[in-house]
């Protein structure tokens, strides 16, 4: 059976929902962040050596990365399901956005996480102003267009199509998700870009969803549009 070490508000939600969707069996071993650093707990390192969530462990093998993970079950586990068919022009948009979210969405998102925390660092009275200059400085210059440049990109893909390979939900939809719930609410996506509101709607009115969120607990990142 498989395992997931699941880490509280994490990617790993959506190995979970993969999971659900697919009607795996599967156990979930719980981590806990740290309050103060939001760190994986030191546990998770036994299990593979960066410590990061998700990773999961299935017949004595250890696969860690969404990606790697995602393309692990599916073709374990999926018979064929949430994969569009190989030499088709879906099954090279569903290769791309699988590495799209965390090879380029994931970037700018984290680059704005770590300078929002600079700005709000304890520091000394007198480097506060330069800090905060600086990391203005590189959000409105650098951050600030790459964001919007990838929403308008994932809103213009998501007009052209349902989902993004294609006319069919696949796993690639579940990798997505997780960039885009995190533009949701902590990047500045709103109404402006409706068809990424609609997929955030789409995707979590799915049982399969809910099903996950149930079993994975705390989740900050489902807020409905
Ligand atoms: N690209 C990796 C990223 C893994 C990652 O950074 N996971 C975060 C949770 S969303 C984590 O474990 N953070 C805790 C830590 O770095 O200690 C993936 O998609 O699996």
């Amino acid at each position: 059976m498989v395992t997931v070490h699941h880490l509280n508000n994490s990617r790993s939600q959506r190995i979970l929902w993969l999971l659900e969707e697919l009607g795996a069996r599967y156990e979930i071993k719980r981590y806990t962040r740290d309050p103060q650093t939001m760190l994986a707990p030191p546990e998770l390192r036994a299990v593979h050596a960066l410590g990061k969530s998700p990773v999961i462990t299935d017949d004595g093998i250890t696969v860690a990365e969404s990606g790697a993970i995602i393309e692990y079950l599916v073709e374990r586990y999926g018979g064929g399901r949430l994969i569009p068919a190989a030499g088709s022009p879906e099954r090279l948009r569903y290769t791309y956005w699988l590495h799209f979210a965390e090879g380029s969405a994931m970037t700018p998102l984290l680059l704005e996480l770590i300078f929002e925390r600079i700005k709000a660092a304890a520091m000394p009275f007198f480097v506060k102003p330069i800090a905060r200059a600086i990391a203005g400085k590189v959000k409105s210059t650098f951050i600030a267009p790459n964001l919007a440049r990838h929403l308008d990109f994932m809103e213009n893909e998501l007009c052209a199509h349902d989902w993004f390979a294609g006319g069919e939900f696949s796993a690639a939809d579940i990798q997505m998700s997780f960039p885009v719930e995190l533009s949701r609410v902590r990047a500045g996506l709103d109404e402006k870009w409706p068809r990424l509101m609609d997929f955030l709607e789409r995707i979590h009115a799915r049982p399969a969803y809910r099903r996950a969120l149930v079993a994975g607990g705390e989740y900050a990142f489902a807020a409905q549009p």
